[in-house]
């Protein structure tokens, strides 16, 4: 007996022992170990009448009873008779009959929302369409995963966008740009004919989280994919996610009709290249009829575009929206661009350019705009365009891969950045025209509205480098269905899902989560500094670059320190910048004195000796965020130190690796940037502070040949 006993305690121990090493992300199903909530889902869940039969059906059926069989750890039958079960999932189209009447108007739901109904006889599950069944069963499984009560349910749950897409920007050779963990997860090579179970996981993790688009491949984009070799494996791809909701989409390269068309002009009014393109259309809708269409970056860092023929972006976008319309497909033209030519403050320059088309764009093109005004910094003001262009949908570029925000040595949850975007009030044409009405299309009726996420996913057998990228794929998928979710809850459901439902782990991983975005701003760019990473792989700090290929790529063009103060000046004495805004905004940052100190050296160039709110001078002010970020990123790794016991060993020792990165990197940025900027402010840094370990000349000299993610 007793050896029994020591048998079953080891494989319990060794159970729990177990690596754990991320792969399944969020949809892990282990069984349920609070017995009494085990009990009661055991007593709810029962018999399940689920008809199913097309491949969308069949996918959510397969994943209900794969999440239930784990959940709840026994076997489970399915009846076709909805009068034995005790949940019931089914279209509008295929309701059984004799059933109750259900609180819903189905026109509510639209394409792809669903209703969770619950009484003390049954759950149910419903929608009008086989995607918003699969949504459907998704959310029911977190509502077990995270350990809610099953009572009472009446749950109406409609996105609020209606293109929700992942933007991957990998290359056909699997180098990855901005890529932080590992290769691309598309194996080109051994595509069409193999695939790789990733692809499914890769499919039904997205559609747990209602994200139904993705970008295949890079913006900086390479004409090859648009070829018949490469198309059939494109195809294979698109045939394993349709069953999840989800379409393919392809980066267009302007110039592909002269690379791989043999044209000799990419010119979109001449009409050999507008018949080229369509015919490229016809032929990838042949294989995929439900392709989602182009994203393009054009004429932007070297890329090739309608300019180079003296024509306009919405000539360019148009051109490749007449390809697709026939089919449905739609046109995401990418608003990131700053001349090479230009002079201008490069904040300006996508609205000098964008603005005055708006109107000219046909109805099938989305204008994709990146959530500030540069370039994905730490913190950015919001982009001026947001709310300036009534007749042309924009949609939102959020970057998940932290190419700016700590890459995959640091643990930054994003959830706050892009709840921060989305809640700004833009103020055109008056208070509460928020970026999120502007993107959801409420504010100006867009026929079509759109969020894009540059993925943060790799090969990597976590999928996302650092055990807490999943958190912010996982984010980005549930605000783009609902931006009413606030940050803390999107972390708590995650959590749950990917550890477990422990209340102390989830408490102090959810106070590491949600005070990480802001430790990360103050230890890098406090204060509404921006741009003085490293060049070129964008790893570290280094404010005092002066000779990168352009100006405006020069971290000195951004800070513009001197001997009289710190910050661009972008009111009417600078760049005058902020006129770009609608009037309340450019009142939020006019006055130096009245704006938020988060985003001010972002417009106004202030004194070293400036009064701050707190009393301390901007150069005090300075040391103190600096030095506060670094403190907070320690807090961090303390409380992941008290969660030991909590968290299986892998992944445990793994963010406490990272952790220990993170604290070293904070440091670093916090001595760089200070011992530097105080060759301007010639002051001391106050003493209660410590002291940077080392020389500016030490960490200038610090160089990064093999950082990844740089291409
Ligand atoms: C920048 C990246 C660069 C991308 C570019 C883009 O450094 O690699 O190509 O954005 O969005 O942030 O096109």
């Amino acid at each position: 007996m007793k050896r029994w006993s020591l048998l079953i305690f080891l494989l319990l121990y060794f159970r729990a022992a177990i690596a754990e090493d991320g792969y399944r992300l969020w949809l892990r199903y282990d069984k349920i170990v609070n017995s009494k909530l085990l009990y009661t889902y055991l007593n709810q869940v029962n018999t399940i009448y689920f008809p199913a039969g097309t491949p969308v059906l069949d996918a959510a059926r397969q994943e209900l009873l794969s999440g239930l069989e784990g959940l709840l750890d026994k076997k489970i039958n399915t009846d076709n008779n909805a009068s034995a079960s005790s949940l019931l999932i089914f279209t509008k189209a295929h309701a059984p009959l004799n059933l109750p009447a259900l609180a819903l108007k189905y026109e509510d739901l639209g394409k792809e929302g669903f209703y969770i109904n619950s009484t003390k006889r049954s759950i149910i599950i419903t929608a009008n369409t086989d995607t918003g069944i699969l949504y459907g069963v998704f959310h029911f499984l977190r509502l077990l995963q995270t350990g809610q009560s099953l009572e009472h349910l009446d749950i109406t749950s409609v996105p609020r966008i209606q293109h929700r897409i992942l933007n991957h920007w990998d290359n056909l050779n699997r180098s990855v740009e901005r890529g932080y963990a590992g290769i691309s997860i598309w194996n080109w090579h051994t595509l069409p004919e193999y695939i790789d179970q990733r692809y499914i996981d890769y499919a039904r993790a997205n559609a747990s989280i209602g994200i139904n688009g993705t970008v295949l491949t890079n913006v900086n984009a390479n004409a090859l994919v648009l070829t018949k070799d490469y198309l059939l494996k494109v195809k294979a791809l698109a045939d394993v996610f349709r069953p999840y909701g989800i379409k393919v989409y392809l980066t267009a390269r302007f110039s592909a009709p002269i690379e791989i068309g043999k044209l000799s002009t990419a010119d979109p009014l001449n009409d050999t290249v507008k018949a080229w393109w369509n015919a490229k259309a016809k032929e990838i809708y042949q294989l995929i009829p439900d392709f989602g269409g182009f994203l393009v970056k054009a004429n932007s860092e070297g890329q090739p575009g309608p300019q180079s023929y003296q024509r306009t972006h919405a000539d360019g976008a148009n051109m490749l929206a007449d390809a697709v319309a026939p089919y449905g497909g739609i046109v995401m033209w990418r608003a990131f661009v700053y001349s090479n030519a230009s002079p201008e403050d490069r904040f300006k320059q996508a609205y000098n350019e964008f603005k005055p088309l708006d109107g000219q764009f046909r109805a099938n093109v989305l204008l994709q705009v990146k959530n500030g005004p540069i370039d994905f910094q730490p913190r950015e003001p919001v982009s001026p365009l947001f709310g300036a262009m009534p007749k042309t949908p924009l949609m939102m570029e959020f970057q998940i891969t932290q190419e700016y925000l700590g890459q995959s040595t640091q643990l930054v949850y994003e959830a706050p950045l892009f709840k921060e975007v989305l809640e700004t009030d833009t103020y055109q044409g008056g208070k509460g025209a928020t970026v999120a009405r502007v993107i959801d299309g409420d504010l100006h009726h867009y026929p079509q509205t759109g969020i894009a996420g540059v993925a943060n996913i790799g090969n990597d057998r976590n999928w996302t480098g650092h055990p807490f990228g999943q958190a912010n794929w996982y984010a980005f998928g549930r605000l783009a269905w609902n931006y009413e979710l606030s940050a803390a809850q999107i972390a708590d459901e995650w959590i749950k899902q990917t550890f477990s439902c422990d209340t102390m782990l989830v408490a102090t991983t959810q106070k590491i989560m949600l005070s990480s975005y802001e430790a990360m701003v103050n230890y890098m760019t406090p204060l509404g500094l921006h741009h003085i990473m490293g060049t070129g792989h964008h790893y570290g700090p280094a404010p005092w670059i002066t000779n990168a290929g352009r100006p405006d790529w020069n971290p000195v063009y951004y800070h513009r320190a001197d001997t009289v103060g710190l910050g661009f000046d972008r009111t009417a004495s600078g760049s005058n910048a902020l006129a770009q805004y609608a009037p309340g905004m450019q009142q939020r940052f006019m006055d130096v004195h009245t704006t938020p100190e988060a985003f001010l050296l972002w417009f106004h160039h202030v004194p070293w000796n400036f009064k701050m709110k707190s009393g301390r001078t901007l150069w005090e002010e300075l040391c103190y965020r600096y030095n506060s970020g670094v403190a907070a990123a320690k807090v961090m790794q303390q409380q992941w130190n008290t969660l030991e016991r909590r968290v299986d060993k892998e992944r445990f020792k793994q963010v406490q690796m990272l952790l220990a990165i993170q604290v070293k990197e904070a440091s670093w940025w916090r001595n760089a940037c200070l011992l530097y900027f105080q060759t301007f402010s010639k002051m001391p840094i106050p003493r209660q502070y410590e002291q940077p370990d080392h020389t500016l000349e030490y960490y200038k000299g610090l160089h990064f040949p093999y950082a990844p993610g740089n291409g």
